[in-house]
């Protein structure tokens, strides 16, 4: 009988961390997700480094940031020489099981011991195919993936698991299943909603932005919502059926369940559609984790990476974490235990060579080309309505400036831009570099 810990990771792709259903949203519907909130701990001030599915899963399952294991963008290969989660979890002696999207280079998935229904790729229809025996299965892509994560805790384990499951929802193409979309009509327009991004940001025309015409309509981006909230709410139906079959397992109470996301998306916020940016919609993930030791119903307002999920998972199973220099994953345990109140000072984002972000507790700076700037106070404009950098001059009629050294937002914002200098300098990433 096993005693150890086990560990069921799931992930989801493009979800954005303030689509978790729940009082603040209540046309969508996710009782599981929700239930996980309300049984588990729950962060929201998770973020990824690189806001695009391919170096955001790279970072989860190296635990270094997008900068040190090689994959800052689409078709790179992570560094061979780190070891990743599963690995560091087989080792240990855990069982390693894969079911879903894997976007990294294809040789890694031989890190689990097991995998099943993996598709390779980025996105495609989600009525997915894959050849099995006797018969090759045919079904929507979460609920393929959950059946097979269902069938492995199904199973007798004789050792400790660690079950990772990757759905390619809420991903675009959104086509959720019958009975799951909600009415597009009752759909709240976001409160930082544009027509169109208001400058140049670097890259205004990628795959992603081309999903909607411009200048994007507020009917347009409902029946876009409605879609997305469909997925999700059938993605945590899914995730209903998983956490059933846990409980059937006996072990529910002997595993640790984490859920989160690569990255999240705009898909209307500030004229956007797609996650190439760097507002809060889109660098932040949903964080939560639930099982022994966690506690329940506590939302922990740490700045933390989703990263810091290897050192988390390691501190949590008693399993050694690696020991490199590249490794920049903090444990929370300590913060999960009330022992700190305190993760990381700031975190840093990177979106290719156009934007780079560093983000405080409650003000974020936002760089773009041609030395464009945001100021964002996040604590009290959690939407980014309001560029404090401008606003400052607005406020002060526009003919008016104050001298720099009095206005306080000038000096935030320099605070926070030599903060992201020494980062960039420390992992060797400039500005101007092509990612
Ligand atoms: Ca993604």
């Amino acid at each position: 009988m096993n005693t150890r810990l086990n560990v069921l990771l799931l992930c989801a792709d493009d979800h954005r961390a303030d689509a978790l259903g729940g009082p603040t949203h209540p046309i969508l519907h996710t009782p599981h997700l929700r239930a996980l909130i309300e049984n588990g701990s729950h962060f929201p001030r998770t973020y990824t480094t690189v806001p695009v599915c391919t170096p955001a899963r790279g970072e989860i399952l190296s635990g270094c940031s997008a900068m040190q294991n090689g994959v800052r963008w689409f078709n790179q290969t992570l560094n061979s020489d780190l070891p990743l989660l599963p690995q560091t979890l087989g080792e240990a002696g855990y069982q390693t099981f894969f079911t879903g999207k894997w976007h990294n280079d294809g040789g890694r998935q031989s890190r689990y011991e097991r995998t099943r229904r993996v598709f390779n790729g980025g996105m495609m229809s989600h009525q997915m195919r894959f050849e099995e025996d006797p018969a090759p299965v045919i079904g929507f892509s979460s609920e393929l993936f959950a059946e097979a994560a269902c069938d492995f805790l199904g199973e007798q384990h004789t050792r400790p698991w660690f079950c990772h499951v990757a759905f390619t929802s809420p991903h675009d193409p959104r086509t959720p299943p019958d009975g799951f979309r909600p009415d597009p009509r009752s759909v709240p327009i976001p409160p930082n909603f544009m027509p169109e991004h208001p400058f140049d940001n670097g890259d205004m025309t990628i795959r992603d932005e081309q999903l909607e015409a411009w200048p994007r309509t507020p009917q347009a981006i409902q029946e876009h919502l409605a879609d997305y909230y469909g997925m999700i709410e059938h993605q945590d139906a899914q995730i209903g059926r998983i956490l059933q079959a846990l409980e059937a397992s006996g072990q529910a109470d002997n595993t640790l369940v984490i859920y989160t996301s690569d990255h999240g998306l705009a898909i209307g916020s500030h004229g956007l559609m797609g996650k190439e940016n760097l507002y809060e919609h889109s660098v932040r993930v949903p964080l939560i984790l639930r099982g022994p030791g966690i506690p329940r119903a506590k939302a922990f307002e740490v700045l933390c990476y989703a990263r810091d999920l290897f050192a988390t998972i390691c501190g949590l199973t008693g399993v050694p974490a690696p020991r490199h220099e590249l490794l920049e994953s903090r444990d929370l345990k300590a913060v999960l235990c009330g022992l700190e109140f305190h993760h990381r000072d700031a975190i840093y984002c990177v979106y290719r060579d156009a934007m780079r972000m560093a983000v405080t507790q409650r003000y974020k700076l936002i760089l773009y080309p041609e030395g464009k700037r945001q100021l964002f106070d996040v604590m009290s404009d959690p939407h980014e309505t309001c560029d404090l950098l401008q606003a400052w001059r607005y406020r002060s009629n526009e003919w008016y400036r104050a001298p720099e050294a009095l206005d306080p937002y000038e000096n935030i914002a320099r605070d926070l831009n030599e903060r992201l200098l020494a980062w960039q300098t420390q992992i060797g990433a400039p500005l101007t570099e092509t990612l």
